[in-house]
């Protein structure tokens, strides 16, 4: 996108009037936000092994059980993609509006952890991390051995490490389709999106639920709600603008526009 058309969608006076007034800001953020630091959106068609595969499809109890070392060969690849890339200009953003006199709250539906590595603490996990495997038969945390992050070379079917508490098998500790989200940040994410004066939408296709709710949440509670996606189409509830484009282009700009009111 050109400078000038971002600079009109970025004078649109109900927009300014919204970044003037904030003082409570959410950050929620999906797949998005990351993929300008090379990782791929969970929409985007697979490579390699798992080419043939529907990510919906493997994302599931069901997948883990019929078939683990390809479910957790795809989650290492996914990890070391993630170990080898860096936070981007958009993680890097999000990162500074927490120096300021804002109050913010990031809630993320991503797995990886380039808004920790960008500098914002204290991050919602919505659909839990990639770094945080454990058990699947009592639940215990596992410990991956510490690794250089190296390029990841395509991939390939893995035997999934073995509990040293129950010998049972170690999953991805992400949150598959079907099961709960961690009870506590999901509340926290909700009473913060129906709190804010501002939410910003980043980067996320917004169709899976209950995380999706975060920011009609928001819209229904009365705060201003700004989409940043190439695609993203408006949810229809309220206060909403959709800027078209890049996170890491229009995050910095958000950001210089709300630090320099
Ligand atoms: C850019 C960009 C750039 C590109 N800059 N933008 C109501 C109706 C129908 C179904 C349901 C319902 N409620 C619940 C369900 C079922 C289901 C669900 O929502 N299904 C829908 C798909 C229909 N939900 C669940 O099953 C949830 N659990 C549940 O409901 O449990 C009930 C329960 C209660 C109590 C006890 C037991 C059970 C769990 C959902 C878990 C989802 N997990 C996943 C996988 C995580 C692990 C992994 O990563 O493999 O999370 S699914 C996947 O989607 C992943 C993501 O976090 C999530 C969201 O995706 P996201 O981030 O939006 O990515 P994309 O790829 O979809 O979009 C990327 C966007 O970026 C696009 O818009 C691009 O345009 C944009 N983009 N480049 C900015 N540079
Ligand atoms: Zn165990």
């Amino acid at each position: 996108m050109t400078s000038q058309s971002a600079d009109v969608q970025l004078r649109d006076p109900g927009l300014q009037a919204a970044l003037c007034a904030a003082q409570r800001v959410v950050v929620f953020s999906g797949a998005g936000v990351s993929a300008e630091s090379g990782i791929a959106t969970f929409r985007d068609s697979l490579i390699g092994l798992w080419q043939n595969f529907d990510p919906a499809r493997l994302a599931t109890v069901a997948a883990f059980e019929q078939d683990p070392e390809l479910v957790w060969g795809w989650y290492e690849w996914r990890r070391m993609q993630v170990l080898a890339a860096q936070p981007n200009a958009a993680h890097l953003a999000i990162a500074a509006l927490a120096n300021t006199n804002l109050e913010l709250t990031v809630i993320t539906q991503n797995v990886d952890d380039l808004h920790e590595r960008a500098g914002s603490a204290q991050v919602l996990h919505l659909h839990g991390s990639l770094h945080q495997p454990r058990c699947h038969a009592c639940g215990e945390a596992h410990r991956l051995p510490p690794e250089a992050p190296r390029e990841p070379t395509g991939g390939r079917r893995l035997s999934p490490p073995i509990c040293a508490h129950c010998a049972g098998m170690v999953r991805p500790g992400v949150v598959w389709f079907g099961e709960a989200l961690p009870e506590h940040s999901l509340q926290q994410a909700f009473e913060t999106a129906a709190d804010c004066d501002l939410l910003l939408s980043v980067g996320t296709s917004g169709v899976v639920y209950p995380a999706a709710q975060v920011p009609e949440i928001a819209l229904r509670s009365g705060a201003a709600v700004i989409h940043i996606n190439p695609q993203r189409q408006l949810l229809g509830i309220g206060r909403e603008w959709a800027l078209a484009g890049p996170a890491a282009e229009w995050m910095p700009r958000l950001v210089k526009t709300l630090l320099s009111r």
